[in-house]
């Protein structure tokens, strides 16, 4: 039977929680609107089963099914929205990570998130908080949103490291702002790439453990770009040897996640 885990996304209507989803796994698993209605007017679920070789038995393989919830943009979240949805979630299995996505000048709702996060770490459920569509507001909106996150995360661990725009709070969480996709103001003149995908799952693949680490990986293991451009990130971090990647690369090509995750598998294990 599969290895079954979840992961919650969750943040106020048309923030960008579904272009996030997209730009983590790589491909369009999610649908999008421009429009000032939802499109994501109830809970949607995507399911990406995975199945690896394992590295220590060659006959055997280990399956994986994550189900990635994208929870519906609500307009004026109330607590009991947030705690119903999210209470669903966690019933059918403890998320291995709760991304809160809330846009620049977005409704801050700092009083559910704080219910949120709190229920995360109780449950050792890995939090995210993210300020997503970072170049939708002015810089001062963006920063307010950051350090909304902060000092809130600040309240469970003290921020322990800072880096690549990351901050981190030990295991239990980090922060950041992305652009998930291309931001283009014609009227000024202003066009900024994607920034801060491959950092943030980067961040998460540094914050994670044991089943929950692999489901990760599993979860943005078709996004080419992550892989190709953080390959000697990861491989630093697991200490994955070097010849045995490149003798793999030969032989398999451009497929990077399907011969590196093992190896991460089986150094997270060892560990
Ligand atoms: N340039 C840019 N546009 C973004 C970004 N994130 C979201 N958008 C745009 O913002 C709009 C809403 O994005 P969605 O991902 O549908 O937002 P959502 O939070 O899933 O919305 P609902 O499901 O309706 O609550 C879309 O037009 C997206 O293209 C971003 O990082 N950069
Ligand atoms: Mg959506």
């Amino acid at each position: 039977m599969a290895k079954q885990f979840n992961i919650a996304i969750c943040g106020s209507a048309r923030v960008g929680k579904s272009t996030l989803v997209n730009a983590l796994c790589g491909k369009e698993v999610a649908k999008t609107s421009s429009s000032l209605c939802s499109a994501t007017d109830e809970m949607k679920k995507y399911v990406l089963n995975r199945s690896c070789q394992s590295v220590n038995e060659a006959a055997s393989s280990i399956e994986y099914s994550i189900t990635v919830w994208d929870t519906p943009g609500i307009e004026s979240w109330t607590i009991d929205n947030v705690q119903k949805h999210f209470t669903k979630i966690m019933l059918e299995s403890t998320p291995l990570c709760m991304i809160y996505c809330a846009s620049p000048g977005s409704f801050a709702r700092l009083d559910q998130l704080q219910w949120l996060v709190e229920t995360c770490i109780k449950s050792n459920i890995f939090c995210a908080l993210v300020c997503t569509n970072k170049y939708s507001g002015g810089n001062q909106q963006r920063t307010q949103v950051l350090n909304d996150f902060h000092s809130l995360l600040t309240h469970y661990h003290t921020m322990t490291r800072d880096e690549a725009n990351i901050k981190y709070y030990g295991n239990v969480a980090l922060c950041t702002s992305v652009n998930s996709i291309i931001y283009e103001d014609i009227d000024i003149g202003v066009r900024k790439g994607v920034e801060g995908i491959n950092e943030l799952i980067f961040g998460i693949i540094t914050s994670l453990k044991d089943d929950k680490l692999v489901a990760w990986c599993y979860t943005i293991a078709e996004n080419q770009l992550f892989w190709s451009t953080m390959r000697d990130k990861v491989v630093e971090l697991f200490n994955i040897s070097r010849p045995i990647l490149e003798e793999l690369l030969q032989k398999h090509g451009k497929d990077i996640a399907r011969y590196l995750i093992p190896l991460i598998m089986k150094a997270a294990f060892k560990k």
